[in-house]
């Protein structure tokens, strides 16, 4: 077997932030024993040790040096071929009984799962280094915050984890003595990145991740879609909280009145960009600012929905982003970021398809060979990935740090959807709400492995991240909704519809903040609505969408509702809510009925 991750051997004072913790220890010890590494690097999240870890990188080709004048700080990596995308195929929920995964999940038995494991695992980290990551999921200060620690042999996944999360000493502070304190377990082996040997396994009960075969960044940032979301949906379930698939932006009037706003759309819909959106001229004094791009975590307090985003940087689709599309974007990744699969300039610089400019002459594409503008493949991956510290924001939100979080005053639900959906309209009450979001579908991406283009029900774009019962993720849902005096409005949108001609009908990006301009109406009672069957739609008049180039028809289309689209929509719902086979509760049943009778003449 190639050796992919020959080990390293740190000079004195790097490497040897060993924690205290007696379970921390005891569970290190395990591992060591069971993957037999050559030596264990204790990672304390410091500069120098960062340093070290980019230098070596460097020299075992698992980073390539960019061009520091034209991307300071800023490095390329190159995965595997055969594993670019999450594998939903190989993601387990391992929980005692396949009913406590539920319908939406593959399940495993834990025993026969674990042993599995262990056999892959033993002796997999021979002559190469282990790191040991602590790093902490949420602001110092929240009560929401999580501790987690990562075993790895992967020195990418340690350069990554220290941007996507708060790593360290202030990981280990926050964790403190007690060897009962509530801590995620998990462990990555790149083993020989085999598709046959790469499973993505939790175990929500044990607090534990297993993660083998793969190198890609959403299978193997534990912190992320493992902790942040499976494990951490059902930490929430029990707990009493919500651990949801969301952006959080902030939009603040030219009179200084703030909302928050929550938005959970699939993978590679757009949430980096409405996070990050900036108001076209028209809005001028409107400002948006980001909390985070990819995940919310929520707790009630005085009868409203918090929020605070568990994560410290972004892992963000890079393919479609330009000073055009998302501005804040590109200065968040013109620094201090690391790169995957996307294409080498021969200046050393990145390119992407739909970058600013012209493509280059010449390129090396994201599998390492020679590109030109004629070749017939794609100079970088579409799923291709930017990862960068949420500090290099120019919008970020000033309360990212709080612990409290931020009060959400609505959420947003959105996908995919060249019909039938219209731009935005907003549910009747809390429990509509439920059902728009147990009920939204999407095309699928290039974010996982798989057809793309295909419409999928992706109940609250958690389907590939919900670690338990789906039907009593939706209850948990309910319930939360009974507890709240004063819970956020809830919407659908849509910025994918499209016409006749094939073409989208919405210019979206920064124009979006018309849509979101109604939204924040609505919350503060002002903005105008009709009464569909669907929800409260807006009439092409209660839009501001003044100096916007568009036609009337294109607005009628976009906020139209096809009786005939939505008989079958309706008929999709049902066939969703039978294929999960009775998990779902009779209040959304109801939800459905009402849908149908309201379309009744
Ligand atoms: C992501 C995803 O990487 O949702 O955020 O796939
Ligand atoms: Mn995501």
């Amino acid at each position: 077997m190639k050796n992919l991750a020959p080990a390293i051997f740190p000079p004195k004072g790097i490497g040897d932030a060993k924690p205290s913790n007696r379970a921390v220890l005891d569970w290190v010890h395990e591992i060591a024993t069971l993957t037999q590494p050559e030596n264990i690097f204790w990672c304390d999240g410091s500069e120098r040790e960062n340093e070290f870890l980019i230098a070596e990188s460097l020299k075992q080709n698992v980073l390539i040096e960019l061009n520091q004048k034209k991307v300071p700080g800023s490095y390329l990596h190159r995965s595997n071929p055969n594993d670019v995308a999450r594998v939903e195929q190989f993601t387990f929920v391992c929980t005692p009984t396949k009913q406590e995964a539920g319908p939406t999940n593959n399940w495993a038995e834990p025993r026969e799962i674990y042993a599995k494991l262990r056999e892959l695992l033993r002796g997999a980290m021979r002559g190469r280094t282990m790191f040991v990551i602590p790093y902490m999921m949420g602001p110092a200060d929240s009560p929401l915050t999580k501790v987690g620690f990562e075993i790895t042999d992967s020195k990418y996944v340690v350069l990554s984890l220290r941007t996507m999360t708060r790593m360290g000493e202030i990981a280990l502070r926050r964790l403190g003595d007690d060897p009962s304190a509530e801590w995620n377990r998990g462990v990555h082996s790149l083993l020989d990145v085999n598709p046959e040997r790469r499973f993505i396994c939790h175990f929500p009960q044990d607090n534990t991740i297993i993660s083998v075969g793969s190198g890609y960044g959403g299978n193997v940032l534990l912190s992320k879609k493992c902790l942040a979301l499976r494990i951490g949906s059902y930490l929430a379930c029990k707990q009493g909280w919500m651990a949801e698939h969301m952006l959080i932006l902030g939009v603040e009037s030219p009179e200084g009145r703030k909302h928050y706003v929550a938005a959970a759309f699939p993978s590679a819909c757009g949430k980096t960009n409405f996070a990050m959106l900036i108001p076209p001229a028209h809005f001028k004094g409107w400002k948006v600012t980001s909390v985070g791009d990819d995940i919310g975590w929520m707790r009630i307090r005085d009868g409203r929905l918090y929020a605070v985003n568990p994560e410290n940087g972004y892992f963000g689709v890079v393919p479609g982003t330009s000073y055009k599309s998302n501005p804040n974007a590109m200065r968040s990744i013109a620094h201090d970021t690391i790169y995957t699969n996307v294409a080498l300039t021969d200046d050393g610089d990145v390119w992407w398809e739909g970058k600013d400019g012209d493509p280059p002459a010449h390129a090396i594409d994201w599998r390492g060979n020679d590109w030109t503008p004629q070749s017939k493949e794609k100079a970088a991956h579409p799923n291709s990935r930017f990862t960068t510290p949420m500090r290099n924001n120019p919008a970020l939100d000033p309360d990212v740090e709080k612990g409290e979080g931020v009060p959400i005053s609505a959420i947003i639900f959105g996908g995919r959807r060249s019909d039938t959906v219209p731009l935005v309209y907003q549910a009747f009450d809390w429990s509509h709400g439920v059902y728009l979001g147990a009920t939204m579908a999407s095309e699928t991406t290039a974010a996982a492995t798989g057809a793309v283009g295909r419409v999928r029900r992706d109940p609250m774009a958690m389907l590939p991240f919900c670690g338990y019962n789906i039907g009593d993720y939706f209850q948990h849902w309910l319930d939360i909704g009974k507890r709240l005096s004063n819970p956020p409005l809830i919407f659908n949108v849509n910025w994918f519809r499209k016409g006749a001609d094939g073409k989208f009908l919405w210019s979206g990006f920064g124009e979006n903040m018309r849509v979101l301009k109604w939204i924040i109406d609505r919350c503060e009672g002002s903005g105008g609505a009709l009464k569909s069957p669907i929800g409260w739609l807006p009439s092409p008049h209660d839009l501001d969408l003044a100096e916007l180039d568009i036609d009337h028809n294109a607005v009628d289309e976009l906020l139209g509702l096809d009786h005939e689209e939505w008989q079958k929509e309706i008929a999709a719902h049902k066939e969703f809510f039978d294929s999960l086979g009775g998990v779902v509760s009779e209040e959304l049943q109801r939800q459905r009925d009402q849908l149908a009778a309201r379309f009744k003449p």
